[in-house]
């Protein structure tokens, strides 16, 4: 076990309520399965899920002052609701109280309540740990979701996306644009690689019908070799 993240655990054990101590071990773990899934690494999937939440322990009017203070830009959506700011003042505390210099780790910590366009691996993998968490018994279709994170990671934060925006509308909650920009590009994402997958099926039966026709008429090339192909009717003569 990595002395920092000792420290880190231990450091986190002090400071947050029990509830949100779990959660983040809840979230960790988690990280590192789907890092294991996902060909990721282990130990900066573990950071950024024990850091997700390091801020989420000030109320808003402190977390509005501390970002003011330390000049963290804040979006019309944040000010509005300035529980979002825990991710930005995360990656802030990550940074320059628990001494992480990796950018991909800061990223994904920065972006785990609203998501972001072009999300990384990391940016995927916690954002869907924090939905899927083992602790986590409130948010919607958790079954569902905890199944599909393992089966494609982009149509599990897609379909989480869709589940939060939803929530969010039906409780007049105030959207902040990059949470709807992300859903967009998830979208999209999700889209492109269904189109590839149809294309290659499209190809596939491409490949597969001239077979069939020439079957019935002409030649075939099989094994690099052009063999004569007996259609059904020429079979039957011969016997
Ligand atoms: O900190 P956690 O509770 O573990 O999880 P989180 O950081 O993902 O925060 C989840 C909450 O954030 C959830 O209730 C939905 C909310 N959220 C996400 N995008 C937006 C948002 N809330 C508002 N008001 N606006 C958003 O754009
Ligand atoms: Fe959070
Ligand atoms: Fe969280």
């Amino acid at each position: 076990m990595n002395t920092k993240v000792l420290e880190i655990r231990k450091s986190l054990k002090k400071k947050l309520d029990p509830f949100r101590f779990e959660h983040t071990m809840g979230v960790a773990y988690t990280c590192q399965a789907l890092a294991m899934r996902y060909e990721y690494d282990l130990h900066k999937a573990e950071l950024a899920g024990l850091l997700h939440d390091c801020a989420k322990r000030f109320d808003n009017e402190t977390m509005l002052s501390k970002c003011q203070k330390r000049e963290i830009p804040m979006s019309d959506g944040e000010l509005r609701d300035p529980s979002l700011l825990h991710a930005k003042l995360g990656a802030w505390y990550a940074k320059e109280k628990y001494g992480v210099e990796d950018q991909d780790i800061l990223t994904a910590i920065e972006c785990h309540t609203t998501g972001k366009k072009d999300m990384t691996l990391l940016d995927k993998i916690l954002y869907v740990a924090d939905y899927i968490e083992p602790g986590r018994y409130k948010a919607s279709e958790l079954p569902e979701m905890r199944k599909l994170a393992f089966i494609d990671l982009d149509l599990a934060c897609l379909s989480i996306m869709e589940s939060i925006l939803k929530y969010l509308e039906s409780t007049n909650c105030p959207i902040d644009t990059t949470t709807i920009d992300a859903c967009e590009d998830m979208r999209r994402v999700v889209a492109e690689k269904q189109a590839a997958v149809q294309a290659v099926i499209t190809v596939d039966q491409d490949t597969v019908s001239p077979t069939k026709e020439v079957n019935n008429d002409e030649s075939v090339k099989r094994n690099g070799k052009n063999r004569r192909i007996r259609s059904g009717r020429q079979k039957r003569r011969r016997h």
